[in-house]
């Protein structure tokens, strides 16, 4: 599929040395993961609060440590795409920071080396006592929730819950990357969780290049610069091959 890129882009593109990749769970749905808020959302089933909080996680824990199991089996299943994989790639044409809300570590298992993870990683885990941290391949897989071996407190998936707040050097690290970004890609989000969705308004705040990449529009299409709609595994490989045309590989 050839896609004629607009010529603002193709200048942007020509010009740009710092390059954000605001990404969502719409990245990782061609691997397999579903997203949260599409036709086959996972929260379709159930609400965000009934599983994705704190107090679900008090008043339930069995019934969220299991729903955090079914996901990372998901995701051990799963591979980064050919959007991740184009990510990484340009990473030899500009300074690539990859934003991202996911917590599949999928942009890392396909070789992007400046991340900012802005709602933790599923692979990792810790006491909610000792704050001890476990990586899951090491919680004995028995069901319902572990225990810590240190202190006997419940164990949790190292991800922020609704009314939690993000790990400050992850956020802030995201937003600096963003206010400096020549390029703000905003790749497979519906935009609309906070305050991660802030991110592409502080780079359209400090005069960064809008550009979303998204299935349908979304609450930023207004604000985007550019909008390209598709699946963000064929778009992306395409924008590499501009690229490579551009710097005359
Ligand atoms: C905070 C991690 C406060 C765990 C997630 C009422 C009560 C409590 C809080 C709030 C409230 N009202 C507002 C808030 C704030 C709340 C919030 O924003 N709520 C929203 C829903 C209104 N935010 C918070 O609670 C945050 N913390 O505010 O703390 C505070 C302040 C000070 C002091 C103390 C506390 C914490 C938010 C983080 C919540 N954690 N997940 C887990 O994953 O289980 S949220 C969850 O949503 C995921 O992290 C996900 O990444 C994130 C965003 O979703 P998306 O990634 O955008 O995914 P979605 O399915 O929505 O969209 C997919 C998109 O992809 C679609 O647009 C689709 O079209 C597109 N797509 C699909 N396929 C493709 C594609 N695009 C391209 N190609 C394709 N192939
Ligand atoms: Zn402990």
């Amino acid at each position: 599929m050839k896609l004629d890129f607009e010529k603002k882009f193709i200048e942007r593109l020509s010009t740009a040395k710092k390059v954000v990749f605001f990404t969502g769970a719409g990245i990782s749905a061609e691997s397999g993961i579903p997203t949260f808020r599409g036709s086959d959302g996972i929260w379709n089933k159930m609400k965000p609060e009934e599983l994705a909080s704190f107090d679900a996680f008090m008043r339930n824990p069995d019934l969220v440590w299991e729903w955090y199991q079914h996901r990372r089996n998901i995701i051990n299943n799963t591979k980064p795409n050919a959007g991740h994989i184009a990510i990484a790639e340009l990473e030899k044409y500009y300074d690539v920071t990859v934003v991202t809300q996911n917590i599949d570590n999928l942009h890392r298992r396909a070789g992007s080396t400046k991340i900012f993870e802005l709602h933790g990683n599923i692979e990792r885990n810790y006491c909610i006592d000792c704050k001890t941290f476990y990586n899951s391949p090491e919680l004995e897989i028995s069901s319902g929730v572990p225990k810590c071996k240190k202190c006997g407190g419940l164990i949790r998936p190292d991800v922020v819950w609704f009314g939690e707040m993000l790990p400050h050097d992850q956020y802030s690290g995201g937003e600096q990357a963003a206010e400096k970004s020549d390029i703000c890609f905003v790749v497979g989000t519906s935009a609309v969780v906070y305050p991660a969705a802030y991110i592409p308004m502080t780079a359209k705040q400090a005069g960064s290049f809008v550009v979303e990449i998204n299935i349908e529009p979304t609450d930023l299409t207004r604000y985007a610069d550019y909008s390209i709609f598709g699946k963000a595994g064929e778009i992306l490989p395409e924008i590499v091959d501009i690229v490579k045309q551009i710097k005359g590989e």
